[in-house]
């Protein structure tokens, strides 16, 4: 296998192992946030178990988050050394501001964590998590600035191949920035809440039974709503920002060859590659359009006015299509049980609705690695478009091989590790005793 192809493998698995916990961890603050709010607006007590319960659990995720992160870093200068020599200068402010979130994140979670009976309020408690949702919020803004800078680089002059002019608040702020840290944010807090109420409904399916329950799922499948809605909204708006910047990419996830007005919108299909012909599709029509101008009749770039070395692999297209399939799926079927809650109460807890949502957890965690996968295969050949292929940028180092099965191995444990700490930490301390203790002393 091509050396260059390995680092690449090597790299993608790291992430996508990695965006599991960086999910999770910047979406947690945020419902942990909600539900002590709630906790102390309708003075009810179990709210305040929950989210005591779940950042039991976050703590875990945390520090594996942190590990595979640290990885990252290692292997961004150990794979990529040709990127880190032109690109490091430019974005180390955002990479070294990502670990300054971190620890103000890490610090005030501590407190959190060892603070649950100590204040005289528990509003004082509440307070202490604004600055945790805070760092992780910044902490996925700085990183997403950088994955922003790859796709549309900016702040920064190449002479001779030495860089120059370095302006990094420029680099970060770069055209890609607003709607992929929005679309970051929106994906991840939508998601912790749906996996959030998988694992509720999964105990509901499983008898239990408990008020306790059917308050956390109404929680996160309301929260998650709100999300799935916004992250559709931003994806929207991340179809037009790829149309004016990225014509290349968007072009291939739509298998769109000829420029022209009124483009449809391809679902599914295959591909005829000899006559560039799409069969089977389902063609929505003018929504490319739409998607890529706010007009039916706007004009679509199509990858024939596209030089065939740019164009991105056009596999992408699949991509795409799960991520919006998962998202519309996960707008529907929430909307269905917030619809239930207020107008067929008795539907809520029906059996087959709890099982989508059971399914709805996993699936809205494979839209976020969909996404990223869409998002970085179609950012190919480049590693910073324009400037700097990824071949370019490989190492040539000839361990790369070794390396991967190493790494597949320690992911493989660590995730193995996750689920197992996290099912013993349920079991060992069920939430039905705890239920009925009216008072705070837990
Ligand atoms: Fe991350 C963590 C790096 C992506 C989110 N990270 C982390 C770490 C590191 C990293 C190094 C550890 C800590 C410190 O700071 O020290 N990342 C990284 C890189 C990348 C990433 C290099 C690519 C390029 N992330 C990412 C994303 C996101 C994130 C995309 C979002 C969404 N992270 C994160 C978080 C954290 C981290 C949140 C913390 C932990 C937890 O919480 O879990
Ligand atoms: Fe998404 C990406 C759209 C949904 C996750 N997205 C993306 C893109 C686009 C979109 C256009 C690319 C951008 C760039 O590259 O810059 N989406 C969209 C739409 C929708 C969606 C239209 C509707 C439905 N997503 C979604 C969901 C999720 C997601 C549901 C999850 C949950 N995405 C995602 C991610 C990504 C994407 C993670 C990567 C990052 C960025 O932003 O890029």
């Amino acid at each position: 296998m091509e050396l260059a192809l390995q680092s690449r493998i090597l790299f993608g698995l790291t992430l996508g192992f990695h965006i599991i916990y960086a999910t999770i961890g910047v979406g947690m603050p945020l419902l942990l946030l909600l539900a002590e709010t709630m906790g102390i607006w309708k003075k009810d007590y179990q709210y305040r178990l929950l989210a005591k319960r779940l950042a039991k659990g976050y703590s875990i995720t945390v520090a594996v988050g942190v590990v595979t992160g640290t990885i990252i870093g290692l292997q961004l200068s150990l794979l990529f050394p040709g990127f880190m020599r032109i690109a490091g200068q430019v974005i180390s402010l955002p990479l070294f501001m990502e670990t300054f979130a971190f620890f103000f994140e890490a610090i005030f979670l501590g407190i959190y964590l060892y603070t649950w009976s100590r204040f005289k309020k528990p509003l004082f408690h509440l307070l202490v998590l604004i600055p945790v949702a805070i760092g992780s919020g910044l902490s996925a803004f700085f990183i997403t600035t950088v994955n922003a800078f790859m796709n549309t680089p900016q702040g920064f002059t190449i002479d001779n191949g030495a860089i120059t002019n370095i302006e990094p608040l420029k680099a970060m702020f770069n055209p890609a920035t607003p709607t992929k840290v929005a679309h970051v944010l929106t994906s991840a807090y939508m998601t912790t809440a749906f996996v959030i109420a998988a694992i509720t409904a999964w105990f509901i399916l499983r008898g239990h039974r408990n008020e306790y329950y059917k308050k956390a799922l109404r929680l996160t499948m309301a929260i998650g709503l709100v999300f799935a809605v916004a992250t559709a909204v931003v994806g929207d708006l991340s179809g037009k920002f790829l149309a004016a910047y990225q014509p290349e990419k968007l072009a291939a996830a739509e298998w769109h060859f000829e420029t022209k007005t009124h483009a449809d919108l391809l679902v599914g299909g295959t591909l005829d590659r000899t006559t560039n012909e799409v069969n089977y599709a389902l063609k929505l029509p003018n929504m490319l359009s739409f998607l890529a101008t706010d007009s039916f009749q706007g004009k679509v770039v199509g990858l024939n006015d596209i030089p065939k070395e740019n164009w991105p692999p056009l596999i992408i297209h699949y991509w795409f299509d799960l991520m919006v399939g998962i998202g519309s799926f996960m707008i529907a079927l929430s909307a269905v049980f917030v619809a239930c809650r207020i107008w067929k109460p008795k539907l809520e807890w029906n059996r087959w609705l709890l099982g989508l949502i059971v399914l709805g957890g996993p699936l809205s965690m494979l839209a976020i690695e969909f996404g990223w996968v869409f998002a970085e295969v179609g950012r190919q050949p480049w590693i910073l478009r324009g400037y700097m292929t990824v071949s370019e940028a490989a190492t040539t180092e000839p361990h790369v091989g070794s390396m991967l099965v190493l790494f597949s191995v320690i992911y493989a444990l660590l995730g193995i590790l996750t689920v197992f700490v996290l099912v013993r930490m349920a079991r060992r301390n069920p939430v039905e005793p705890l239920l009925d203790a009216r008072s705070e002393q837990t």
